[in-house]
């Protein structure tokens, strides 16, 4: 009996461990430690507003983002991005009465990674049905697509008053603050706020292998506002959209934040680190 007991605590830990987005083990004080190194490497001392940011409830567990081992080919397919962790986004939105069709419907996962000059993006999504359904920029909301949300300075800039009315570019959005959408088959980044050129973006979709659809990303740290150092903390969010109707979004789905309001308010973005290793 104490035999089965063992495998039974032994699987339950495994599956435990499995389960978890963060199940590299890296110790978040090493992770402070990074955040404090300038670009030399040498420990600087941290300002007022930077322990500030470290202590915030979202930054607790930042999203370690991974130096890329190998050059990232941006062409949609996942073949480069072996051992970086996924990231599930598994807060369900649901809308006009809808929800998910099945545990598999939207299923969607990110990962994210880093070099000298860039951030690399890729999303896996499984969806039955793919739309694109209007091109009204109003609307833009209600097709299949993926959302990035990126706070380049990790700011995260309370928005005030909301809603409505509502006020474009929103208020709270710095010039470090973006939310870009990516639909398969466009060909070019819906840029939401006048930060970024569509053209900051090289991306490309790709047919999912069992459905639905994956997107892979490069965009230039310093078009984020990102300045590329170790220990870099950055706002972000990713949300992906799903309609499986010719008029309106059913479902979404999100890594971070519960509400909807993330394209008015950067507060509500979770927390990334550029992490000064490789993943393995
Ligand atoms: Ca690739
Ligand atoms: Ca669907
Ligand atoms: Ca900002
Ligand atoms: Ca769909």
């Amino acid at each position: 009996m104490r035999i089965v007991n063992h495998v039974v605590i032994l699987c339950a830990l495994l599956l435990a461990a499995c389960s978890s987005d963060n199940f590299l083990l890296i110790p978040d004080a090493e992770i402070e430690a990074q955040s404090q190194r300038n670009t030399d490497g040498a420990i600087s001392s941290q300002t007022d507003a930077e322990q500030a940011l470290l202590i915030s409830p979202s930054n607790k567990n930042p999203w370690k983002v991974f130096r890329a081992a190998n050059p990232i080919t941006i062409d949609g397919l996942e073949g480069d991005w072996d051992d970086v962790p996924r990231k599930h986004l598994r807060v369900e939105l649901d809308f006009n009465n809808y929800t998910l069709d099945s545990k598999l419907d939207c299923r969607s996962y990110a990962k994210m990674l880093w070099d000298d000059a860039n951030l690399y993006i890729f999303v896996s999504v499984l969806d039955d049905e793919i739309k694109f359904n209007t091109l009204d920029p109003g609307s833009l909301f209600n097709n299949d697509g993926v959302e990035l949300y990126i706070d380049g300075d990790n700011s995260k800039n309370v928005a005030a008053n909301y809603p409505p009315p509502f006020i474009f570019p929103p208020p709270a959005y710095d010039s470090n603050d973006n939310l870009i959408r990516f639909f398969p088959s466009q060909t070019e980044a819906f840029v939401a706020y006048p930060n970024l050129t569509p053209s900051a973006f090289e991306f490309m979709f790709a047919s999912g292998p069992r459905g639905g659809y994956s997107l892979e990303i490069k965009v230039s740290l310093a078009s984020l506002g990102i300045s590329g150092n170790a220990g870099d903390l950055f706002g972000v969010e990713f949300q992906v959209n799903d309609s499986d109707n010719d008029l309106e979004r059913e479902t979404s789905l999100k890594w971070f934040s519960s509400s909807d309001f993330s394209f008015y308010d950067p507060s509500l973005f979770g927390t990334a680190v550029l992490f000064n290793r490789i993943a393995q």
